[in-house]
């Protein structure tokens, strides 16, 4: 199997939204603004975890691309929660691709304590063969819920998927804790943000 070569679409994928949605950031700074998006971070999925992905939900061969909708992924992470809402916005006025589902585990956190928005896109990017409308997600999420997310998702790997029910609760407490960190942190924006705007200037 040429993975390469079918994965090529994706990484063109990836690629450009990561130019693109660090263009919008650099807009905001340009225009001495706050910008919602601190940091983007883009992957395509590993071939090792595409093919676990695919066995666990029996999708077969033929289907993977149009059932792994995460083949292309980015992150886009903010400093507070307000601004996943201006980005969430702003992605949706954009006429370069279509939002096709919305994951809302903000209002409705997962059970592991996950939280995060997500929004699954079609994507047309231009190969050599053409024209390929290629699926992709784009996770927005704060600061504080990506060092938890970050910190989850290392255990989840350390413990192959089965974290003990100990830990797990203390990942539970630490998802509120950091859910806590962004409302005190969201109360206190506007005084951050001036804050940020004189230690620009300087
Ligand atoms: P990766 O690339 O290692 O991050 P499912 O993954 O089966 O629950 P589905 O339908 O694939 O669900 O999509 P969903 O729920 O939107 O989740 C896809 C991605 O969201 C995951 O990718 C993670 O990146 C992230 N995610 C979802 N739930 C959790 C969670 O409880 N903890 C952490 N840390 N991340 C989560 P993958 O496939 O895990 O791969």
């Amino acid at each position: 199997m040429n993975w390469e070569a079918i994965l090529a679409p994706y990484k063109q994928v990836v690629e450009e939204l990561k130019v693109k949605l660090r263009g919008m950031r650099a807009q905001f700074e340009y225009e001495s603004r706050h910008s919602p998006i601190e940091f983007i971070t883009g992957r395509v999925k590993p071939v090792k975890s595409i093919l676990e992905k695919a066995e666990k939900r029996h999708i077969s061969f033929d289907r993977m691309e149009e059932e792994i909708q995460d083949i292309a992924g980015v992150r886009v992470v903010c400093q507070f929660v307000d601004d996943i809402y201006t980005v969430i916005d702003m992605l949706k006025s954009r006429k370069d691709f279509t939002i096709i589902e919305e994951k809302d585990y903000i209002s409705h956190k997962k059970a592991s304590g996950y939280r995060s928005y997500h929004m699954i896109i079609e994507y047309p990017v231009e190969t050599i063969h053409g024209m390929k409308v290629v699926q992709a997600e784009i996770q927005i999420r704060t600061l504080a819920m990506n060092f938890w997310a970050t910190n989850e998702h290392s255990l989840n790997y350390k413990y192959k998927g089965r974290i003990p029910e100990e830990i797990k609760k203390r990942l539970q407490r630490a998802a509120e804790a950091a859910f806590k960190l962004d409302e005190e942190m969201s109360k206190i924006k506007t005084e951050v943000q001036e804050a940020q705007r004189i230690f620009h200037r300087k």
